[in-house]
């Protein structure tokens, strides 16, 4: 039985250039693309998507950002999708967790510019293909 997990390529990651090294790591795991699309954010999605940080100090921020520039959002399916993304993600820290070999480890540098997003649970996984792929079926 496999899982969807929601990727987005966030706004620091389309900016430099980093959708196909991105891409590429996510397929040399064995991961599949199931959806995939680039999109301007607006500030709604961007509000829903985050709202579990509604009440955090980096909320605004984090909102600014994230609807800063263009994103690539992603399906991805396969065998424990979630964890495995989360896996060649690394730690939300990038310096303090993120492992070397790992895309927030190899390529940035602060937090909140930590290029990716990969949903945390299989209800988090449904909520987010829902709001950012509204048509979506595997
Ligand atoms: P994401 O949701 O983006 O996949 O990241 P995550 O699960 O690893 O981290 P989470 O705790 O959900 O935080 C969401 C995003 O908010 C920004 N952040 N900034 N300034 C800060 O202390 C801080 N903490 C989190 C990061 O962009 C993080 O990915
Ligand atoms: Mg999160």
């Amino acid at each position: 039985m496999t899982e969807q997990t929601l990727v987005l390529i966030k706004p620091d990651g389309v900016a430099r250039g980093l959708i196909g090294e991105i891409i590429t790591r996510i397929e040399r795991k064995g991961l599949k693309i199931a959806a995939l699309k680039q999109v301007i954010v607006s500030e709604e999605i961007a509000v829903q998507h985050y709202a579990e940080h509604r009440e955090r100090p980096f909320f605004g921020s984090l909102i600014e950002f994230i609807t800063s520039g263009p994103v690539v959002a992603i399906v991805l399916d396969g065998e424990r999708a979630i964890a495995a993304f989360r896996q060649i993600a690394g730690g939300t820290d990038p310096v303090e967790k993120a492992v070397p070999g790992s895309i927030r480890g190899d390529f940035a540098l602060e937090t909140q510019y930590n290029l990716v997003h990969g949903s945390d649970s299989p209800e988090s996984a449904k909520r987010e293909i829902a709001l950012w792929f509204p048509d979506f079926t595997l």
